[in-house]
């Protein structure tokens, strides 16, 4: 290590602390750009927002949809949560998306929202993200804001350099943050350098709902894997992934990790890896995994499991995996909008690095390699470096560009957002964030082509003290929306965010707004337990199981008494919203259910369980206000006990039924 990375390490708490504590300034728009930024963001009663964000949850493993520039909240999707709101992850059709190979996970860490992008630009289908804990990607359906797909990544401990598309959505990448025995084995940790290795995992079929699967996984030294883009223009057919540790300890890596000058962000040819896949120069390693899938047929999710995935090892296929040195632990590795430039942000590197892809291509060609780790060539630094920012700030983590030649990066350390030049390598500008900034998003700013040639830039803090009222120990996370159209970059607006937001993406709205599913046509619903009209409902006992066959419509539930339930017996409500309009869900719930409600939409049909305990009469009804008699919208269950002999009836009005 040299001796100005061992001093700004030595000054990481000291600079931390000063940030925290003297940064309360007011970092408003000032009193000449006051009216200027209220102007910028106010979006008129009636009027919409220019742009949909869609916003990482974190650690509440959902995505949060905002207005821009607005900061208006749309909407919040469950991915790898279940979410008692809308009954996903608790109704009997959503519970197998979350459903892995360790069991049913409530839960995950969300953090990278990526779309889905066709020749490199954001064609507005598919919103994709990773899940950290449980090594998971998701797709998000964006004609109707659902989670359809998720997929287990095996042979991986911790999917965060995850999901990065490349140009096509050909594939989606998933680099293992942790690297762990693969496969896993019951060895000592002390063994970490024998026994620990790396993977990257291309997921195929993110273009076509339903299909996604591991194409293939490549495995690799036992570093950390950090972050990944994947290339395109130029590049494309490559991705990239950054790495710490390549010290390869396993303890107390605040020190260890940061021994060594150097890391590596390893660029994978993935069209080289496609060839040696057709060539069968793969290993077929047993590997279980969930691939779980809902569709708008049937309403349903399903689970396959799957038992292997084919393997490359660099040593086996030459050209396909590279590593560029990059100072000092780099986090983020973006790619400019041509493809041509690869930034890595080393986080105690003083400086940011610049590689260049043409430069990396020659110095593969003219084998300009340092040495070779596990098959994997190590380029030369300085053969593949396209420039240097100079001292731009501390702690940088994540860049993105605008399309006009500038790139922004975040530095968590000094709480900033700088713009440079892709071209001079020059600071042009820096904006202080409140506080200590993680990712940052330009809409379209990590793609080909950054919409409006760069407007807005938000930045995603991961502190805001004295930025909002105070809610008890933990404070609101927070965005900030900076006008980035000049030549200097204008704070316009704070907004909170729901849990961390590790980083977003926007879209202009003109892409999908048309796009909406307003209610799903009842001809089409193949829900086995679907009953489309009211002369379909029905119930029916099968052993101590019961199945109600209910529908809703403004403004009631039929059938609306039912009697002859015991207890012991478990009652399924299969709800069939009967509704064809635009935005008129109904919600079951029925007293004393363990579960959540029911958010049934135009068209859908849901199912809650709900297995009395106790005798008596109990009431059920909507829990969305969808009508003038929203509150008439209710329902009575007889439950008596297990020995009775009451009959199975079930009525609407006049109209008694019985089995
Ligand atoms: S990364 S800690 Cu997105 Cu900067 Cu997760
Ligand atoms: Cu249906 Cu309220």
């Amino acid at each position: 290590m040299n001796s100005k990375n061992i001093s700004i390490l030595l000054f990481f708490p000291i600079l931390f602390f000063n940030t925290r504590c003297n940064q309360n300034g007011n970092g408003s728009a000032g009193a000449l750009g006051t009216s200027y930024a209220a102007e910028k963001v106010y979006v008129a009663p009636g009027e919409k927002d220019k742009y949909y964000a869609f916003m990482s949850g974190g650690y509440s493993g959902q995505v949060s949809v905002y207005g821009l520039p607005s900061g208006r909240l749309f909407r919040v999707i469950p991915v790898f949560s279940q979410d008692p709101e809308k009954g996903y992850g608790y109704n009997e059709e959503t519970k197998p998306m979350l459903m892995t190979t360790f069991g049913f996970i409530p839960w995950d860490d969300a953090h990278h929202p990526k779309l889905s992008q066709t020749k490199g630009i954001h064609d507005g289908k598919f919103l994709f993200i990773n899940g950290n804990n449980t090594p998971r990607v998701a797709r998000i359906d964006l004609t109707t804001f659902e989670t359809t797909e998720i997929i287990q990544i095996p042979n991986s401990g911790g999917c965060h350099a995850s999901p990065y598309p490349t140009e096509n959505t050909e594939y989606l990448v998933a680099g293992t943050r942790f690297s762990v025995p693969i496969p896993q084995e019951d060895v000592p940790i002390s063994s970490y350098k024998e026994n620990f290795k790396g993977t990257f995992t291309f997921i195929s079929g993110g273009q076509e709902p339903g299909k996604m699967d591991i194409a293939f996984q490549i495995l690799v030294p036992g570093y950390d894997y950090d972050l990944a883009h994947s290339g395109k223009g130029i590049s494309h057919g490559w991705s990239f992934f950054t790495s710490y540790n390549v010290e390869e300890d396993h303890t107390l890596l605040e020190k260890t990790a940061s021994q060594y000058d150097k890391d590596y962000i390893a660029a994978v040819n993935w069209k080289k890896a496609e060839e040696y896949i057709a060539e069968g120069k793969f290993r077929e390693m047993p590997a279980e995994y969930y691939h779980n899938f809902y569709t708008d047929r049937t309403h349903s999710a399903t689970s396959e499991v799957k038992k292997s995935v084919k393997v490359l090892i660099p040593e086996d296929c030459p050209g396909m995996v590279y590593y560029l040195p990059t100072p000092k632990s780099p986090h983020g590795v973006d790619v400019s909008p041509t493809g041509e430039y690869i930034v890595g942000s080393g986080k105690l590197s003083a400086d940011l690095t610049v590689h260049s892809f043409e430069k990396m291509l020659q110095a593969i060609e003219e084998e300009k390699f340092d040495q070779v780790i596990d098959g994997i060539p190590v380029l030369n630094y300085e053969a593949i470096l396209a420039g240097v920012v100079q001292q731009p700030g501390l702690g940088p983590l994540h860049t993105e560009f605008d399309g006009r030649g500038n790139a922004y990066t975040t530095f968590f350390i000094s709480s900033e957002v700088v713009k440079w030049s892709l071209s001079t390598y020059e600071v042009l500008d820096r904006q202080p964030s409140y506080y200590s900034v993680g990712h940052l998003m330009i809409p379209g700013g990590g793609s080909a082509k950054p919409w409006e040639n760069g407007e807005y830039l938000v930045a995603l803090n991961k502190i805001t003290k004295d930025r909002y009222l105070p809610t008890g120990p933990e404070l609101a996370h927070s965005a900030q929306l900076y006008d980035i159209s000049g030549d200097k970059m204008q704070l316009l607006l704070d907004f909170p965010t729901i849990g961390e937001p590790h980083y977003a993406q926007a879209i202009p709205a003109s892409v999908i707004e048309n796009n909406q599913v307003q209610a799903f046509p009842l001809e089409e619903n193949e829900h086995p337990y679907a009953a489309t009209r009211e002369s379909e409902t029905k119930v029916e006992r099968q052993g101590t199981e019961v199945h109600v066959y209910m529908t809703t419509i403004r403004s009631h539930f039929a059938p609306d008494n039912i009697e002859g339930i015991r207890t012991g017996d478990k009652v399924y409500f299969h709800v069939t919203n009967l509704e064809q309009d635009w935005d008129v869900p109904h919600g079951f719930a029925v007293m004393g259910n363990t579960n959540a409600e029911l958010l049934i939409m135009p068209g859908q049909t849901e199912t809650l369980i709900w297995e009395p305990k106790m005798v008596g009469v109990f009431p059920f009804y909507c829990s969305d206000f969808c009508s003038a008699l929203h509150q008439e919208m209710q329902g009575y269950i007889r439950v008596s006990p297990s020995s009775a002999n009451v009959k199975l009836t079930w009525a609407l009005g006049d109209e008694v039924f019985e089995e």
